[in-house]
């Protein structure tokens, strides 16, 4: 059900990492439990403010610092007929440079900005373009990042771990591009650790759900297909886990993003194997949750719902979801309801 306060976040209730900068887009956030306290890692998207006769946007440079690119927008080899991507003499990059940021709630709707917790931003040549949609899962006492670090080098996944929110490890890229949408299991299976994940390979496959396993967080292999996508179907284009799967008597249950050729995109669930999580035992024929409200609708890429995040309490899923790549909504779910959903 989604929550009566949607969105309950909108660009314009963060602040931008600097002056000259304009927040376009909140999207897709990691979701953890602190300190007693709700916490969402935002990706904060941000772009420089425009200006009359050219297109603008930001990178990292060599020495990882925030430089503006600036192209005529009445160039010919201009090419900006998908708002997230500027084609310029044949070469892609992002309109918005992401980064994460910590907000933090008591209630998990009134969410506000915790000073004492800096923000995440790319940090090297891997992450020129920005990190994005950030994956939280608890391990122990620690928390695992798994996100998407955008270059020129391409979309590959990275990892970080952090114990206190203020120092972080890095794991560097997990797996080389093209991958996102990187989900860890937050207990070990047998002795080994396993972790969703979306390669794609365009000519021959597509883009689908795989899993790896690993003896300690490192080093990661044994990988398998666990999901293609469907023809006819809502989820025909593009499929991608959503974040640590849930636990259950019976099996896995992770809840992920499905896109058609339109670009819409739903949310389903999968039901894996409890002892061979590639194993999948049923998933959703009909979509879980599909862009109706007019803030699904209608923002900076409309027509998404899209999660990477939520908390459990008991049956109860708090999901935290990007709309319309523009603001953060709020749905909770029964776990034992959408099982029902896959017998
Ligand atoms: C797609 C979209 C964008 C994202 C890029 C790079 O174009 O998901 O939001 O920035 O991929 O990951």
């Amino acid at each position: 059900m989604r929550h009566a306060h949607n969105p309950i976040l909108s660009p314009e209730d963060i602040r931008p990492s600097q002056e000259t900068m304009r927040i376009e887009c909140l999207l897709n956030p990691g979701v953890f439990r602190f300190d007693g306290k709700i916490w969402l890692l935002l990706r904060v998207a941000e772009r420089p403010e425009q200006t009359d006769g050219e297109i603008s946007f930001p990178l990292l440079d060599d020495a990882n610092r925030v430089t503006v690119m600036r192209v005529p927008s009445s160039s010919p080899e201009l090419d900006l007929s998908d708002p997230r991507v500027i084609n310029y003499k044949g070469e892609d990059f992002l309109t918005t440079m992401s980064h994460l940021r910590l907000v933090s709630s008591t209630d998990g709707v009134r969410f506000s900005e915790e000073p004492a917790y800096p923000p995440l931003f790319g940090s090297d040549c891997y992450e020129a373009y920005g990190i994005e949609d950030c994956r939280v899962a608890q391990i122990g006492e620690d928390y695992f990042l798994t996100y998407t670090a955008v270059s020129a080098n391409g979309v590959a996944v990275r990892m970080r771990s952090t114990s206190d929110w203020r120092h972080f490890t890095d794991y560097g890229l997990v797996l080389p591009p093209h991958n996102k949408d990187c989900a860890l299991f937050e207990q070990k299976i047998g002795n080994l650790y396993y972790m969703l994940h979306r390669p794609s390979s365009p000519e021959i496959g597509g883009n689908y759900i795989w899993i790896a396993q690993s003896p300690d967080l490192y080093h990661w292999g044994n990988h398998k297909c666990v999901a293609r996508t469907r023809k006819g179907m809502w989820d025909s284009a593009r499929i991608g886990a959503g974040c640590s799967p849930i636990p259950t008597d019976e099996g896995w249950l992770m809840i992920y993003h499905g896109a058609d050729a339109a670009n819409r995109y739903c949310l389903g669930a999968m039901l894996l194997d409890a002892g061979d999580p590639s194993k999948v035992i049923a998933r959703s024929e009909e979509p879980l949750m599909e862009p109706s409200e007019p803030y699904e609708l209608e923002g900076f890429f409309g027509n998404v719902v899209f999660t990477n995040g939520h908390v459990v309490d008991g049956d109860r899923i708090q999901m935290y979801y990007g709309a319309s790549d523009k603001v953060i909504c709020r749905a909770d779910f029964s776990v034992s309801a959408i099982l029902e959903t896959l017998r």
